[in-house]
């Protein structure tokens, strides 16, 4: 492959134009172009998207469009949806928009169609979900499923849980509840109120070895046969898994093991099996729909003009920010509480996606690949850490997502709630500046010499780059089509970069470090470290059960 990012033409110009608009002040573009918002926003359905509020002008946009041409991006946007393996270091395909494509699609997997296979197992997921619902699947004494405990984590986890939230308007049919942490603290505390007799545990994990998954469901094992007998496990417990011989090794039962596929990363899997338990919370119809609104999505990312696509938009205007005006960090700010989990789910399928130091020919970047990403619900935030993102000495990109229409019966929550939305993107651009603090001052009647020792804190330099996303309503629909458009931002920036997006090293490191630890915190072993990490296991075999 001849493209390297940081070699290619458009990398050049970019650079030259960082340079050229260094300055570039918003406030005056603004000023002198009536129609800048227009220019700088696009509409895809139900979602606004407004970026004019960075630092481009159209020169800049049409060279980062360039970049995207450079990088061949038209390409690799085919090769992920034609199933070639582009998940190279693990020899898998990036499929996983097959998992919410329409069963009359072909879409191909070492020639074999996968979307009769996809429905069979989202039909499965129903007619099991039904069964739950109208009283047919039963607890081991004949009672009523009330509750459903999703043992998981990072990709079995994340997705589902924050889902779950976002939807809660929707009205859940039974109770579920996320377990993740091995830390006992998070199964104890959940199972707490929690009568064995109404509850399921959905043991969610694409390798079925995950140590803290495996800990956590292997307690709740324990607390059912404790209460209801060895007999009770098969109808307590169903299985999320591509390995089936262990989950039935658990004593789930092959009926209720739902499976998936390699060429699904964890990451990217909650439009599976994977989210049996978000079917679970408020039945297929509202899966569906979430399926339905990521397809939409997909068609508009793999059909769209660059200039008219949203997630190619967003990736481009993020490495802009990123690898030319050097902010490396981005913040998600959702004015609706129910993404307060929306930030944690993107920091992991973008930074374990596209937090890698090697371009695909292994060699090491110079240059950054994916930003750290963070945030907080609105307005959350703002009485939080927006104080660093106003004045602070780095300039933090935001993306703020909004709904027009409210999830609450609170109308007038709503509109306050819009106005803290739209008044942070206009005060992070225009700032205030020295003169016209003092004039605040002067009129609120403060001595002249208080005011010129006061004014430098209350200065905001303004000229802080946002995009703003305003959606018409939080439903499942919207929701499946905002996930799906960062997850095909994530790709773009990381097909640009030149790094494979789709395997995650750092991760398998974690899960090894504890295996060889353990031993040794049980006195089964002992094994040569530093000083640091040998007191630290002396002080840890103290562990005592509260
Ligand atoms: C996701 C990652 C990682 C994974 C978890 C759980 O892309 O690979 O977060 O999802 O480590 O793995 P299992 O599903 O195999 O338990």
């Amino acid at each position: 492959m001849d493209y390297q990012f940081d070699q290619s033409e458009a990398y050049q110009k970019l650079t030259e134009l960082s340079n050229k608009y260094a300055k570039l002040s918003l406030k005056e573009v603004f000023n002198s172009d009536s129609e800048r918002a227009k220019k700088f926003s696009r509409s895809w359905k139900d979602c606004y998207l407004d970026f004019s509020k960075h630092i481009l002008n159209e020169e800049i946009l049409s060279e980062l469009l360039h970049l995207a041409e450079e990088a061949g991006l038209s390409r690799g946007i085919e090769a992920m949806f034609s199933g070639e393996k582009i998940n190279v270091n693990e020899n898998r395909a990036v499929l996983h928009t097959a998992l919410r494509d329409l069963p009359s699609a072909v879409r191909l997997y070492e020639g074999e169609n996968v979307m009769p296979a996809v429905h069979e197992v989202l039909d499965r997921m129903e007619d099991f979900t039904k069964k739950v619902h109208q009283g047919v699947f039963l607890g081991a004494s004949q009672k009523k499923i009330t509750d459903v405990v999703n043992i998981g984590i990072g990709g079995s986890d994340l997705g589902p849980v924050m889902v779950s939230e976002a939807l809660k308007s929707e009205g859940s049919k039974l109770q579920v509840h996320y377990v993740s942490n091995v830390d006992g603290f998070h199964l104890e505390q959940t199972l707490r109120g929690l009568n064995p007799e109404n509850t399921l545990f959905v043991i969610v994990s694409k390798t079925f070895t995950t140590q803290e998954t495996m800990t956590n469901a292997l307690a709740a094992k324990a607390w059912i046969s404790e209460h209801l007998g060895e007999g009770a496990i098969a109808q307590h417990f169903v299985a999320v898994s591509t390995n089936i011989p262990a989950a039935k090794g658990f004593g789930i039962e092959e009926a209720h093991v739902f499976g998936f596929w390699d060429w699904v990363g964890g990451r990217y899997s909650l439009w599976g099996a994977v989210g049996l338990s978000i079917m679970l919370e408020y039945g297929a119809a509202v899966f569906r729909e979430l399926l339905e609104g990521a397809r939409e999505m997909d068609e508009h990312f793999r059909s769209t003009s660059f200039d008219q696509n949203l997630p190619v938009l967003l990736a481009l205007i993020g490495i802009w920010n990123n690898n030319f005006l050097h902010h490396p960090t981005l913040a998600i700010l959702p004015y609706a509480q129910g993404l307060h989990r929306f930030p944690a789910f993107l920091q992991q399928a973008d930074m374990e996606s596209n937090g890698k130091h090697c371009n695909k020919l292994g060699k090491r970047l110079s240059y950054q690949s994916g930003p750290v990403i963070w945030g907080e619900a609105g307005t959350n935030g703002q009485h939080a850490f927006y104080q660093l993102i106003h004045q602070g000495t780095q300039v933090i990109p935001v993306d703020f997502i909004a709904y027009v229409r409210p999830t609450s019966k609170y109308v007038d929550h709503h509109q306050k709630l819009l106005a803290n939305f739209i008044a942070q993107s206009e005060a992070l651009m225009n700032g205030i500046n020295f003169d016209d603090v003092c004039i605040e001052l002067n009129e609120q009647g403060m001595p002249p010499h208080q005011v010129l020792q006061l004014a430098p804190f209350k200065v905001f330099d303004g000229n802080r780059p946002s995009t703003s996303m305003l959606w018409e309503t939080l439903n499942p629909r919207n929701l499946g089509a905002l996930i799906a458009m960062y997850e095909h931002k994530i790709f773009v920036q990381g097909w640009v970069w030149d790094v494979y997006s789709y395997d995650q090293w750092g991760v398998e490191l974690g899960k090894k470090l504890a295996q060889r630890i353990l031993p040794q915190i049980k006195g089964e072993s002992s094994l040569a470290h530093d000083s640091s990490t040998t007191e630290l296991i002396r002080r840890s075999k103290k562990i005592k059960a509260s």
